[in-house]
């Protein structure tokens, strides 16, 4: 794999995290300890499970450091973290312009596109990545891969107006990936709808289509009723992996 992996004093403290949290909490302290800086005064906050260890190392640089800072979140989880951390909250229509955003990804690949969206957030994660000066990654080893496809095998995230899911799959159907399927809720109680109210569709495509992750970006943006594709190409200006081994990789 690519990247340049270096190695951190940082010691996660008890209670002992398994393997892999430990990887994430590596990853997500690092990258804050890199890229939250001082002047540093709005922040985008992600989703996903990595993301509490990047609120809990920013709440760690103390309440000088975030008492005239503001935190705006990609989702409701993240807004839960902001306000339970005694952050102040904020919204991207007031703060348009972000310094750093520090978000998730389920896979990330040698050209720092990022496969996005298995929370089904996407949408707002890709207006506050794209909001700011820097968008970092931070994941646990399993999600850096050098070709998007090979690790998160659930296919790319397509957020959907309800009214056009059915159009939108058979378009996937003929855009090369035969098994997008509809995200259905936990025992198929109904399909996943996002914080905006919509649908979500999981689209799998061949490894020779993946190779190519913005020409898929751009066809599928093209499909109307499509409202966003979990595919972050060209966005990301470096990706922190924790490993097993206490290293972390960085790609930028
Ligand atoms: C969000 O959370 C998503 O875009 C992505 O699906 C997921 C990554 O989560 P985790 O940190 O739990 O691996 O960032």
């Amino acid at each position: 794999l690519t990247g340049r992996p270096i190695f951190t004093d940082l010691k996660p403290p008890a209670p002992k995290l398994s393997d892999i949290e430990a990887s994430k909490r590596l990853a997500a302290w690092t990258a804050v300890d890199r890229h939250v800086l001082r002047e540093h005064k709005v922040i985008g906050i992600g989703s996903g499970s990595t993301v509490p260890y990047v609120v809990e190392r920013i709440i760690a640089q103390g309440r000088e450091a975030n008492k005239d800072r503001v935190f705006i979140p990609t989702g409701f989880q993240s807004k839960e973290l902001i306000v339970s951390g005694q952050l102040l909250l904020g919204d991207v229509d007031q703060y348009p312009r972000i310094d750093v955003t520090i978000d998730g990804a389920d896979e990330v690949d040698k050209d720092l596109n990022c496969i996005k969206g298995g929370g089904a957030c996407h949408l707002r994660e890709k207006v506050l990545a794209e909001a700011a000066d820097t968008f970092v990654v931070v994941a646990d080893y399993r999600k850096n891969s050098d070709v998007l496809g090979h690790n998160y095998s659930a296919g790319v995230p397509v957020e959907v107006a309800p009214f056009a899911y059915a159009k939108v799959l058979q378009n996937l159907h003929v855009l090369g990936s035969p098994k997008a399927a509809l995200r259905m809720a936990v025992k198929k109680a109904g399909p996943v709808v996002s914080d905006n109210g919509n649908f979500v569709i999981d689209a799998p495509f061949p490894e020779e289509l993946m190779l190519d992750p913005y020409s898929i970006l751009t066809k599928i943006k093209m499909l109307t009723g499509v409202v966003e594709v979990g595919l972050f190409c060209h966005m990301a200006k470096a990706a922190y992996f924790g490993n097993q081994d206490g290293s972390v990789t960085v790609k930028w």
